[in-house]
């Protein structure tokens, strides 16, 4: 596989500061010598620059940094589609507004190549809210919903090449939903599992079911992994810790079975914020959740069908 890093330093989705050294920890964590180890080549693409942000209004008066997040995102999705055009990209994070970009630039990209795009949202948070219906104004709450094409971001966000279909989407590791996205999640057929299904299930029959839906319809899988779909106890480095998140194994799990079915075709990390990390081990389990993706095994193992 050829690796495409893309640095973006985004932390106005966020609600408090430090994701913006976020690909810094991720680089200083080794992941390119991960890749590299594991057969990879990898080319750093370098760092995203914002466009210019301009004036936005908005009629609901929460909204933090609307226009700063917007011009990010114009400038995401250019990174994004240039980035797709062959390789796997790898964006680093930066809070989850980066997603935004990332996957309507590759949504873009899936559409011209005449493939349905799939997103695993991996994360605690659903991140379906649209401008309207977010109460804490903070932008990384509503990327899902944007790419999805659900209304009211017409005029703020850039419009979108190609919509993802919601009935593509699984977002896996919920255990904090708010009512107008529990609402707007069931409407628009999202697929999403909680930790409690997850606790009576396991990861696997939940995640081989949608893996199963990507590999019929011959579709490209983009993963966008939110820090705090992992428990805190493993992973404190995110401003939104939640307690009962995914363990070392669930993650691990989650991340080896992606790579036996073969189907990633870009991945986020998001939501690192180096300032809350502990000796960087935080940005260290990344770094082996990336490289447990992209083909590190315990023991050597036949790549297995789904
Ligand atoms: C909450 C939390 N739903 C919000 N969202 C977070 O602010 O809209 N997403 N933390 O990652
Ligand atoms: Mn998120
Ligand atoms: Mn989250
Ligand atoms: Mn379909």
């Amino acid at each position: 596989m050829h690796c495409r890093i893309v640095g973006v330093p985004v932390q106005d989705g966020a609600g408090r500061m430090g994701c913006e050294m976020g690909p810094s920890a991720l680089r200083t964590a080794g992941l390119v010598a991960a890749l590299t180890e594991l057969g990879h080549t990898v080319s750093d693409l370098g760092t995203v620059v914002p466009a210019p942000a301009r004036r936005l209004v908005h009629g609901n008066p929460a909204l933090k940094a609307l226009p700063e997040v917007a011009a990010w995102t114009s400038a995401i999705a250019e990174a994004a589609y240039v980035a797709s055009a062959d390789g796997m990209p790898i964006f680093l994070g930066g809070d989850h507004s980066l997603s935004a970009g990332s996957v309507s630039g590759l949504a873009r990209r899936a559409a011209e190549a005449g493939r349905p795009l799939f997103v695993l949202w991996l994360d605690a948070h659903p991140d379906f809210h649209t401008l309207e219906t977010s109460t804490s104004g903070n932008l990384h709450g509503v990327p899902l919903a944007y790419v999805c094409g659900r209304e009211g971001f017409r005029g703020y966000f850039p419009a979108l090449h190609a919509p993802v279909d919601p009935a593509h989407v699984c977002v896996f590791g919920l255990r904090s939903v708010d009512p107008a996205e529990r609402q707007a999640l069931q409407a628009a057929g999202v697929r999403a599992h909680d930790m409690r299904a997850i606790d009576e299930h396991g990861v696997a029959p939940l995640l081989r079911a949608f893996l199963e839906k990507v590999a019929a319809a011959n579709g490209l899988l983009h993963v966008s992994l939110d820090v705090d779909f992992l428990d805190p106890s493993i992973a404190p480095a995110v401003g939104t810790t939640v307690p009962g998140g995914a363990t070392f194994r669930e993650a691990h799990l989650t991340m080896e079975m992606l790579s036996d079915s073969g189907l990633v075709s870009s991945l986020d990390l998001v939501e690192l914020n180096p300032f809350l990390d502990e000796r960087g081990r935080t940005a260290t389990l990344l770094v082996d959740l990336t490289a447990s993706l992209m083909g590190r095994r315990i023991m050597d193992r036949p790549t297995r069908s789904l």
